[in-house]
């Protein structure tokens, strides 16, 4: 292999230490992540910029290191960011205006197509990126410095390695607190909170090692998945009672319409999550939720699937974008979606349809 081919590929080329050197070299910092970014996202970069800024003695408005968010943020982030300096670009190309850092850090993608708001600022800057990511596939191009560890849960776990190399401690029990809540959001999001197979004695070791330093872990359960509102939960109890089971598929449907959330006074979005219920069901190998709604050119029934990965007796799991494709949607072999122009009746015969 030609150093050129080696260099383009998604591989380590780096370690926690030799980053916290260049963090040290380095005297403003922006972080960034992947757009909508999530629990592991926004606590990657959280951690290691107060690391950043701890490190530097950074005082009042002038931080060494800020972080970077693009598009919709989790609900709680407002409350784990703090006063951490941030900046948020909800639509189009983050603009830095004359802030020009010395160096970039990207933690949790390395990928184009989820750094697309800051393509324009990126392109001109590789040279001084780094990226940390634990996904499998990425644009080794975009960072000449690359701590890839696909073995990880989570970013937060290289990004806590990083974290104690800066600071010079022994471990991650002895960091902060307000560094380590970060890295154990981060962990526990990516992780389902301990439940996924990707749950190892690193993932809890750290884990131990953060509940060390104080981390508040049931305050932040509440924080993130028992501040809904009443309206969701009638909601819920809308799309449970609307439940029906196709045996000979082992199909679950369920469906909302305009009218229960207008009952209910729930939003839009808070019907999000509704359709991973019925995973719960042994028999179940395949969900539909169906939302239908009226608009100007009259019935649109939008349609959410999940398939289970495990077999059931004897039979593959169901591949739910082959299904949407029929339908004229997509998206992944275990989640996919569609939109249809037609009511919830006829929605649901062409699903089964599809289903073969
Ligand atoms: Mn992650």
């Amino acid at each position: 292999m030609t150093p050129e081919t080696l260099m383009n590929q998604w591989t380590t080329n780096t370690t926690p230490q030799a980053i916290a050197d260049w963090i040290d070299q380095t005297e403003t910092i922006a972080l960034l992540t992947h757009a909508k970014p999530d629990g592991d996202a926004l606590g990657s970069t959280l951690a290691l910029a107060r690391a950043i800024n701890l490190k530097k003695g950074t005082t009042g408005a002038v931080s060494a290191a800020e972080c970077w968010y693009a598009g919709p943020m989790p609900s709680w982030a407002k409350k784990l960011i703090g006063n951490t300096k941030i900046r948020h670009a909800e639509t189009g190309e983050m603009n830095p205006g004359v802030f020009d850092p010395q160096g970039v850090l990207i933690t949790n993608t390395g990928a184009w197509t989820q750094l697309d708001p800051y393509r324009a600022f990126l392109e001109p800057r590789l040279d001084r990126t780094v990226i940390v990511d634990h996904h499998l596939q990425g644009n080794a191009e975009i960072a000449s410095r690359r701590l890839i560890c696909t073995d990880a849960a989570a970013v937060v776990q290289p990004a806590a390695d990083i974290c104690v190399a800066l600071l010079g401690l022994g471990s991650p029990s002895e960091l902060p607190v307000e560094l380590a809540t970060p890295l154990y959001v981060g962990l526990a999001t990516d992780t389902g909170w301990f439940k996924h197979s990707s749950v190892t004695p690193e993932v809890m070791r750290l884990a131990g090692d953060l509940l060390e330093t104080g981390v508040d872990h049931s305050a932040l359960f509440a924080m993130l998945y028992q501040r809904d509102r009443a309206s969701r939960l009638k909601l819920m109890a809308k799309a449970l009672a609307s439940l029906e089971v196709i045996h000979e598929k082992n199909l679950a449907l369920m469906s909302l319409t305009d009218q229960d959330f207008k009952d209910t006074g729930a939003a839009p979005g808070d019907s999000g999550g509704f359709v991973d219920l019925p995973q719960s069901v042994a028999s179940i190998r395949v969900i539909a939720m169906l939302t239908e709604h009226h608009d100007a050119e009259g019935v649109l029934t939008k349609i959410s699937m999940r398939s289970k990965p495990s077999a059931w007796e004897g039979k593959d799991p169901i591949d739910v974008n082959a299904v949407c494709n029929i339908l004229g949607g997509g998206g992944h072999a275990r989640a996919s979606g569609a939109r249809v122009r037609a009511d919830l009746a006829t929605t649901k015969k062409k699903i089964i349809e599809a289903l073969g």
